[in-house]
């Protein structure tokens, strides 16, 4: 390859006669749109966690200023963590492609000399650095939550919680900076030649650009194109059936889950959590209940004699993939804090959950008052008119409406009701 005579601080090293201010308008107009919905639904998602039911669900609660929005997570309708969820990694892994074309496209700015003009110049060139930064670290820890390898250390929600806030400031700075420049560009013509210039946006155009081998309109149909394909290999992940086998690119869930009544998703297997089957027959397990009346020991036995009562609901993980609705049995929330002194099932408080595993994530989550009292929130005993599963958490689980996948507790040994 012959070497270009020009350094790469010069406009003259780049070649691509698609790199122009439409192409980068266009992308940039397509990520305004979609990384102001991934915020959106980034800040509901971790308000969904109720992390302020701390320091059970949130083991660093302290969000001070950033978490000045959160609310009770409302258990209506019942599919808004799926929907919500959905939306977030969908989106977010189909417009990986978008943020890459569009670093592509103002790649020659990074290199551009002398690296600060002014103290402007050099704000803006920090913010640029925060925006970039915080693109590709968001998008880089949330595929890896997504595929289930996280490698980062320390807890992945207040890493991508406060990189989301740094990501969304400079984020903001930058479409204040840029939005009129952009609207102008976009309002050119598309295949109206762009000259080479002075002007901040005209500098994107090279001076000596190599023939074309694909107009501009083409690499945009091939960034939307590597989009579409992310898209139809991710989306049925939030679907059961056939739709699922069409989620290439991301794993389902845990292990594929078998045929019959519990045949959906499994995320962690009773053995990888280390339940051991001894612990959990009729003879060796217990569910403790604690309230202000007192503490009671259950049964499974015991659990099925009380009123039994159906809710239709999904698993939908934070990891973005879900179940359809399935059709759990067990006993009302509002049943069980009535057995410990809360008669009243409008005035049942929240509960403290506990699993039988003793180690790792999810061994414990707390659910608020709200979630307690939707008399669909359940201790599910069977699922699809079956008894529960090792792997979905038998003896017994907790099931509430709307509430990510995560609080949804499996194999339950204790519940402690009272105001958290
Ligand atoms: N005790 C315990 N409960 C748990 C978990 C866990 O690891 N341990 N995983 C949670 C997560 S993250 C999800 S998404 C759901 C998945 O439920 P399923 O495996 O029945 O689909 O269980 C939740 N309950
Ligand atoms: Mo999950």
């Amino acid at each position: 390859m012959a070497r270009s005579p020009f350094p790469p601080s010069t406009p003259g090293f780049w070649r691509s006669p698609v790199r122009g201010p439409w192409f980068t308008s266009v992308l940039g107009a397509v990520l305004l749109g979609g990384i102001t919905v991934l915020f959106v639904t980034g800040l509901l998602s971790y308000a969904a966690y109720n992390p302020d039911l701390s320091p059970v669900n949130d083991k660093t609660p302290d969000k001070g200023l950033l978490g000045f929005y959160l609310f009770s997570w409302p258990t209506d309708p019942h599919w808004l963590y799926r929907l919500n969820q959905g939306v977030h990694v969908t989106l977010g892994l189909t417009l990986v492609p978008v943020l890459l074309a569009k670093l592509w496209s103002v790649v020659p700015r990074l290199f551009a000399l002398p690296p600060v003009r002014s103290v402007a110049h050099a704000l803006e060139r920090l913010s640029l650095l925060l925006l970039v930064g915080g693109a590709l670290f968001e998008f880089v820890t949330g595929v890896l939550n997504v595929q289930l390898d996280y490698v980062f250390p320390g807890s992945f929600y207040p890493l991508h919680f406060y990189g989301a806030w740094v990501f969304f400031a400079a984020f903001l700075a930058h479409v204040a900076l840029k939005l009129p420049l952009a609207l102008r560009n976009l309002r050119r013509m598309r295949d109206e030649p762009e000259t080479p210039g002075e002007s901040a946006a005209a500098s994107l155009i090279p001076p000596r650009p190599d023939p074309p081998s694909v107009s501009r309109r083409g690499a945009l149909w091939f960034v939307g194109g590597g989009s579409l394909l992310l898209f139809v290999t991710s989306a049925g992940r939030s679907f059961d059936g056939p739709l699922r086998q069409t989620a290439l690119l991301t794993p389902h869930g845990g292990p594929e889950p078998g045929s019959g009544p519990a045949a959906f998703q499994i995320n962690k297997t009773a053995a990888s959590r280390g339940i051991r089957p001894a612990e959990t027959t009729e003879d060796a397990w217990r569910l403790t209940v604690t309230g202000p009346a007192g503490t009671v020991r259950l049964a499974r036995a015991q659990l099925l004699r009380l009123p039994l009562h159906s809710s239709s609901l999904p698993i939908a993980c934070v990891e973005g993939w879900s179940t359809s609705d399935q059709w759990w049995r067990g006993v009302r929330l509002t049943d069980l804090a009535a057995l410990v002194g809360y008669d009243d099932p409008d005035r049942a408080p929240d509960v403290l959950v506990e699993s039988l595993q003793r180690t790792g994530a999810f061994r414990m989550a707390a659910l608020r008052a709200n979630q307690v009292r939707d008399p669909r929130s359940l201790l599910a005993l069977d699922v699809n008119g079956e008894p529960l599963t090792p792997d979905h958490g038998f003896p017994a689980r907790i099931i509430v409406p709307a509430a990510p996948g995560v609080l949804n507790t499996k194999w339950v040994t204790r519940m402690d009701f009272g105001d958290l």
